[in-house]
C-alpha cells in the first residue's frame, strides 16, 4: 500500500524518457512507484488527479547568496553611468557594502528578509536551495548567516561556507593573515556547530588567489567537507583547474575558463555551474566555454546566484530562459541544469534531482504542453503545485 498516487500526469523524470500517461506514487516521503498508467496495479491511500499536468523533479538551486541585509540598487545606478563592478569593489563598495549591512542586522532580521525572498523559489517549484555565507567576514557574522540560512522553511537548505569571499577592511593589505584566520578560527567553529555542508572561495583578482583558495580547501579537506569554487568569472586565474585538482563538487561561473581547465573538470567529475543572471546583470560579453563543456561531457548545472551585487535574480525559470538566450543552452539542458545536474553539484545525486524509486518525493506539477515551455516563457507562472517529501505543505 502506497501513501499516495498521482494519476493522469505526464512525467519528465530527468532519468530515462518522458511518459505521456503516467503514474507516480510516494510512500514515507520517497517515490515508491513510477511508470506508465496502464502498468499501475497497486493501491494507494490517497489518489490525486493531475489533470494532465506535467510532473518534473522539483528544482534545485545550487548556488545562491540568499541571506544578506540591504541592497545595492545605488551601485546598479553607478554601473549604468560607466563604473565597473571591479571599480566599485576596489573603492570599498561591492561585497563590502553588503558586509556592513549584514553585520548590523540581527539573525531574526536576516531570517525574515531571506524568507520573504524565498517565496519566489517556492512558487516556481523549488525544493532545495544552496545558501552561502560570505557577507560577515568575521566569525560571529559568518555563524549568524549560516544559522539564519538553516532556520529558513519551505525548502531544504544546504549551507556553504564562503568566509573567503573578499578581504574585510580590518585585514586590508593582509590577505594571507585573513585566510589564516578563516582556516583557524572561523571554518572549524562553523563545522563543529554543524552549520556547513560545503566550502567555497571567491577566486578572483578582486578576492583571493589560487594559492589562498588552495589553503582554504586544505582546511576543508581536513574537516572532511566537500569544496566548490567561484572560478574564472572575471579573469582566468586557473580556478576551475584548481577546483578539479581538489575533486570539487562544482566549479561555478567559468566565463574565462580554458579548454584545459574544462578537461580537468571532466576528469575530476566536477559539475560546471553556469550563472546567466550574473552574466546578464554585469553585462558581460565573454561566454562560458559551452562547446568545450559539452564536448568533454562535463555535467552543466544552472543557478540563480541570487545576491545583491551581481545577480539580484529571484527566478529559477528566468535563469533557465537566460541560459538558453544568452548561452544557447537547449531547453533540455536548462531543465537538467536545475534538476539532475544541480543535485549533483550539491552531492545530492543519490536522493534528489530525478524522479526514480527510492529518491525523495520532491516534485512539481506544471500547467504546460511540453517541458521546453519552462525555459521558453519569460515571466510566466505555470507551477500548479509542489511536493516536498510527498507533502504539499511546508514541512
Ligand atoms: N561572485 C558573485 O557573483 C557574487 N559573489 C561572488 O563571489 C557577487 C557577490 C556580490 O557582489 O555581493
Ligand atoms: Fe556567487
Amino acid at each position: 500500500m502506497h501513501d499516495a498516487v498521482w494519476l493522469n500526469a505526464k512525467l519528465a523524470p530527468m532519468a530515462g524518457g518522458v511518459i505521456r500517461d503516467g503514474a507516480l506514487a510516494a510512500t514515507g516521503g520517497r517515490i515508491s512507484w513510477i511508470g506508465e498508467r496502464r502498468d499501475w496495479q497497486d493501491q494507494a491511500r490517497a489518489e490525486h488527479d493531475a489533470h494532465g499536468a506535467w510532473i518534473l523533479p522539483a528544482f534545485v538551486d545550487c548556488h545562491t547568496h540568499l541571506v544578506y541585509a540591504g541592497n545595492r540598487a545605488h551601485e546598479f545606478e553607478l554601473r549604468l553611468k560607466g563604473a565597473s563592478y571591479e571599480d566599485i569593489a576596489k573603492a570599498g563598495g561591492g561585497i563590502l557594502s553588503t558586509v556592513r549591512a549584514t553585520r548590523e542586522a540581527s539573525e531574526d532580521q536576516l531570517v525574515a528578509s531571506a524568507q520573504r525572498r524565498l517565496a519566489r523559489w517556492i512558487d516556481e517549484g523549488t525544493a532545495v536551495v544552496e545558501i552561502k555565507s560570505g557577507y560577515g567576514l568575521d566569525r560571529d557574522t559568518e555563524l549568524k548567516m549560516l544559522r539564519a540560512a538553516r532556520r529558513l522553511t519551505g525548502v531544504k537548505v544546504k549551507t556553504t561556507f564562503l568566509g573567503a569571499h573578499t578581504l574585510p577592511e580590518e585585514y586590508k593589505g593582509r590577505a594571507d593573515a585573513y585566510i589564516e584566520f578563516v582556516c583557524d578560527e572561523v571554518l572549524p567553529v562553523a563545522a563543529r556547530e554543524k552549520l556547513v555542508d560545503a566550502v567555497d572561495v571567491f577566486c578572483e583578482r578582486i578576492a583571493f588567489s589560487r594559492a589562498q583558495a588552495a589553503r582554504v580547501f586544505d582546511c576543508a579537506k581536513r574537516l572532511g567537507l566537500p569544496v566548490k569554487l567561484h572560478a574564472d568569472q572575471l579573469s582566468d586565474l586557473g580556478g576551475a583547474a584548481l577546483a578539479a585538482e581538489y575533486g570539487a563538487l562544482s566549479a561555478d561561473h567559468l566565463e574565462y575558463s580554458s579548454e584545459q581547465s574544462v578537461q580537468a573538470l571532466a576528469l575530476a567529475g566536477s559539475v560546471a555551474v553556469l550563472l546567466p543572471g550574473a552574466f546578464y546583470f554585469l553585462r558581460e560579453t565573454r561566454l562560458p566555454p559551452i562547446v568545450a563543456l559539452r564536448r568533454n561531457q562535463v555535467p552543466i548545472a544552472l543557478a540563480t546566484d541570487h545576491n545583491p551585487g551581481s545577480s539580484p535574480l529571484s527566478s529559477p525559470l528566468l535563469a533557465m530562459n537566460m541560459a538558453c538566450t544568452l548561452f544557447q543552452l537547449t531547453p533540455d539542458e536548462a531543465l537538467a541544469g536545475f534538476t539532475v545536474n544541480a543535485a549533483r553539484a550539491l552531492g545530492l545525486q543519490a536522493t534528489h534531482g530525478t524522479l526514480e524509486v527510492g529518491k525523495a518525493a520532491d516534485f512539481a506539477l506544471w500547467e504546460i504542453d511540453s517541458p521546453a515551455e519552462l525555459a521558453y516563457a519569460i515571466g510566466a507562472a505555470p507551477c500548479v503545485s509542489r511536493y516536498i517529501n510527498g507533502d504539499s505543505h511546508h514541512f
